[in-house]
């Protein structure tokens, strides 16, 4: 099989792919970026993707892009491990590979995008940007993140992993979706499930191995 090359940015969701071909024993090469003092990726990952984003990866003559699209292929090329076994399984697999980037993360990145703009904008119309922010988070952003991880933690309350109860590519997907949750989230600490849950995949081998060679997924 060809050599897969995975575009890793640090401090980004490109942390999932790097854990993903460890848990799947693949063979790869690492390209790390940085990020500017923007938190925007490397110009350079341009000319990789036009989208300059991470993750990216290379592979059998292939540009591959978004997190879950990529994820489907590595567990596709791998040698069976993380691959459902059900219909019914398949199913939740691509629920979640779907709800993450899809529901989870629009919310969640409104309430940050919020956030960096009132550090942002001028001193004196600071109260004001403030105060429009604080009504639309009130009426949607907030309640919409309390909707989405309610839910993650009653799933989690009947089964192990989000699939059932097998650890799959979902639970890959979905981590950095919680992990941020779980800072921004208004009901903060107030998730067991979804703590225990985090605790237990962080625990995994590959994932500690990710961590070492990608480093951390987003500022502490
Ligand atoms: N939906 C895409 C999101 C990719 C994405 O937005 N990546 C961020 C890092 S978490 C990025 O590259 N940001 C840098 C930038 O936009 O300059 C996926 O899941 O792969």
């Amino acid at each position: 099989m060809a050599t897969i090359v995975l575009h890793h940015l640090e401090l980004s969701r490109s942390t999932r792919v790097l854990w993903a071909l460890e848990e799947l024993g693949l063979s790869y090469e690492i390209k790390t970026y940085k990020r500017d003092k923007n938190f925007r990726a490397d110009k350079a990952l341009k000319q990789v993707h036009p989208l300059g984003k991470s993750p990216v990866v290379v592979s059998d003559g292939m540009v591959l892009a978004e997190s879950a699209a990529i994820l489907e292929y590595l567990v596709d090329v791998g040698d069976g491990a993380l691959r459902p076994e059900t219909a019914q399984e398949r199913q939740n697999v691509r629920y979640w590979l779907h709800f993450a980037e899809g529901t989870l993360m629009p919310t969640l990145l409104m309430s940050l995008v919020h956030g960096t703009a009132i550090d942002k904008v001028p001193f004196i119309i600071k109260p004001v940007v403030k105060g429009i922010l604080g009504v639309i988070d009130g009426a949607f952003t907030n309640p919409e993140i309390i909707r989405n991880m309610d839910f993650v933690e009653q799933t989690l309350g009947r089964q192990s992993w989000l699939a059932g109860e097998r650890f799959t590519a979902a639970d890959i997907q979905m981590s950095y979706g919680l992990q941020a949750g779980i800072k921004r989230s208004p009901k903060g600490q107030a998730y067991p499930n979804i703590q225990s849950y985090i605790r237990r995949f962080e625990a995994r081998p590959a994932y500690k191995k990710a961590i070492e060679i990608g480093g951390i997924p987003m500022p502490e």
